[in-house]
């Protein structure tokens, strides 16, 4: 993932990112974006996820968090690819514990388990390791990530997924916070419910390793476009679990060992 130059125009990017914006606004899918740009590059995926969140702030949205996907071994064999992605977090995806998901306003949502650190200093690339993240880590916490691919049956390649913002949706933050030096983030681990019964589980191990090397690379990653995390970040590490697929009606609950639960609603 080393293209830093553009393939599109400007005015295809933001075209790009209008489209794609739109399909996300009003629930509906649309073919994945490299069928019409086969030819287009990271830069050019990334300046559309870019234009996107540009546009969401033009409109009155707070940016309230990063997030980090595909950063399990097994997601990222299953995709073909050997790098992590990362994308936004909007205000409006925010959903509160024990909360609703509104169905209508999605596509075909999946849920996974993951684990959010919250910075209380700058992380700034591209040489942040592990160490560099927990000295900067304030306190991590219990969350539940819905991704909803805006593209027709989850089909994409990644250039079109980091285009789409990762899929991110919507998230659920759990009320138990706990300090780094309080946990180890490696064991820690979680069990997905639906409907009280356990359809996945996993461990922070599953996130690169270690949850902290997600942070880290993250940080590695917008270095490239010069920009850091700031303090005081809310960062989503990745998925502890398989995403699975919900409905209508299911009660979703993914319970952490040591650390609670994190509660929602699909209505
Ligand atoms: O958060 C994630 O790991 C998802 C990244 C995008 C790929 C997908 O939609 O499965
Ligand atoms: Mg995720």
């Amino acid at each position: 993932m080393s293209e830093t130059d553009n393939h599109l125009t400007t005015s295809q990017i933001n075209d790009l990112a209008q489209h794609l914006e739109s399909a996300e606004l009003n629930g509906v899918d649309v073919h994945k974006i490299t069928d019409d740009y086969p030819d287009m590059t990271w830069k050019d995926a990334y300046d559309i996820q870019w234009a996107i969140r540009a546009r969401k702030v033009a409109a009155g949205h707070q940016m309230v968090g990063l997030k980090m996907g595909l950063t399990s071994w097994a997601k990222m064999k299953q995709m073909g690819v050997d790098t992590p992605c990362y994308g936004f977090l909007a205000d409006y995806f925010a959903v509160p514990d024990g909360g609703e998901i509104h169905m209508d306003e999605l596509t075909h949502p999946k849920i996974e388990a993951e684990i959010a650190f919250v910075t209380n200093s700058i992380l700034r690339g591209p040489d942040v390791d592990i160490d560099v993240v927990l000295g900067a880590t304030d306190y991590v916490l219990p969350a539940m990530e819905v991704i909803d691919s805006r593209y027709r049956d989850f089909k994409f390649d990644l250039k079109s997924v980091v285009a789409d913002n990762t899929s991110a949706a919507r998230f659920v933050t759990g009320q138990n916070t706990a300090k780094i030096r309080d946990l180890d983030l490696e064991t820690l681990s979680v069990e997905l419910e639906i409907n009280g019964e356990v359809v996945e589980s996993g461990t922070g191990a599953a996130i690169l390793g270690h949850p902290a090397k997600a942070i880290a690379m993250l940080a590695n990653m917008l270095a490239e476009r010069g920009k850091v995390i700031p303090a005081g970040t809310f960062v989503m590490c990745g998925a502890m679990t398989a995403a699975v697929t919900v409905n209508k009606g299911d009660h979703v609950r993914a319970r952490y060992e040591g650390l609670g639960h994190v509660d929602v609603h699909c209505v």
